[in-house]
């Protein structure tokens, strides 16, 4: 069986070098945030099975052509035969490491996704679920499927992950707080950054631990909250624990919290305590901010030990 199981929609991705309304040549490649995830956790060589939908096109092809080549388990991939395209997103870098996305998936195949696509895909002895945010607000049938496949594993003993990854051009707040909530009596785990916590409470609370207390009392064992170049904290029933983020030149952010959550998962998957999976999480984190693309530059093991390398390092 897969140590972790993930869906989710994985689009074509068209990375521009400037300004998109100005033209020019565009790159190709794949994004999505539980693909970005299972490519992570591949890497690290952990068994990851990747289900979802994507179109009968030649995009669809690349997804999982990409997906194959990083050693994800794609068998339980559909392909989707009522003619729905796969979907794309568009990314412009406009002032430093701001960068725009446009998205293109209104009526994808990957938001059609639906539970009898993924619950299959939930093989017994798989120990970990990831889920994130943006598949409850790609349509009716995706938020069927997240909510019922986090059930089904909650139920079955498996970790149930799920890291809230808010996108305000999918869904508003209300919409997301009113899909996200019902989802925690079924969650283990819940990855945040700290601008997310209030869309999984019913209330607003006065701070950051009467949102956590508030998050645990929904049933949710542990929080991790992400909090970029200040690193990160995860908080459980035995307390709070800090972790410092590395020190990079960023070059590309899109990404870093899928990254993160790879690294915080791969701890876990190896039984390392809390602070050794944050140390983890802010090291795969700290590579996705220092390369260009979503996924491209997340580190093998053996290259995790680079940043103990001074700067200017040649390895020959
Ligand atoms: O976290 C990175 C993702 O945002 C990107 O890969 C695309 O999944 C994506 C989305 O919906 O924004």
């Amino acid at each position: 069986p897969p140590d972790v199981v993930t869906f989710g929609e994985t689009m074509a991705a068209l990375r521009a070098r400037g300004a998109l309304r100005l033209g020019g040549s565009l790159g190709l490649s794949v994004a999505g945030a539980e693909s970005n995830v299972a490519i992570g956790l591949a890497r690290l060589g952990h068994r990851v099975r990747w289900a979802g939908r994507v179109g009968a096109d030649e995009l669809g092809a690349l997804v999982l052509r990409t997906l194959r080549a990083e050693n994800i388990d794609t068998g339980h991939a559909v392909t989707d035969d009522t003619g729905r395209p796969t979907g794309l997103l568009l990314t412009e870098p406009r002032l430093g490491t701001l960068t725009r996305v446009s998205y293109y998936r209104a009526g994808s195949a990957g938001s059609a996704v639906s539970p009898a696509d993924v619950l299959p895909a939930l093989a017994p002895g798989t120990r970990v679920l990831h889920l994130t945010g943006i598949t409850p607000a790609l349509g009716p049938s995706a938020a069927d499927a997240a909510l019922t496949a986090a059930a089904t594993a909650h139920e079955s003993g498996i970790t149930v992950c799920l890291d809230v990854n808010y996108r305000s051009r999918l869904w508003s707040a209300d919409q997301a707080r009113t899909a996200l909530r019902p989802m925690l009596a079924h969650v283990d785990l819940l990855i945040a950054s700290e601008d997310e916590l209030p869309l999984v409470l019913e209330r607003p609370a006065a701070d950051e631990p009467e949102a956590v207390d508030s998050i645990v009392s929904a049933g949710v064992r542990e929080v991790v909250v992400k909090r970029g170049a200040h690193g990160a904290t995860s908080f459980t029933a035995d307390g709070a624990s800090d972790c410092a983020a590395r020190q990079v030149d960023a070059v590309d952010l899109v990404g870093a919290g899928d990254a993160f959550v790879a690294g915080y998962l791969s701890g876990l998957l190896d039984g390392a305590d809390i602070p050794a999976r944050l140390r983890r999480a802010v090291t795969t984190a700290a590579f996705a901010v220092a390369t260009r693309g979503d996924w491209e530059g997340l580190p093998t093991r053996d290259e995790l030990s680079l940043f103990d390398q001074p700067d200017g390092t040649t390895i020959r």
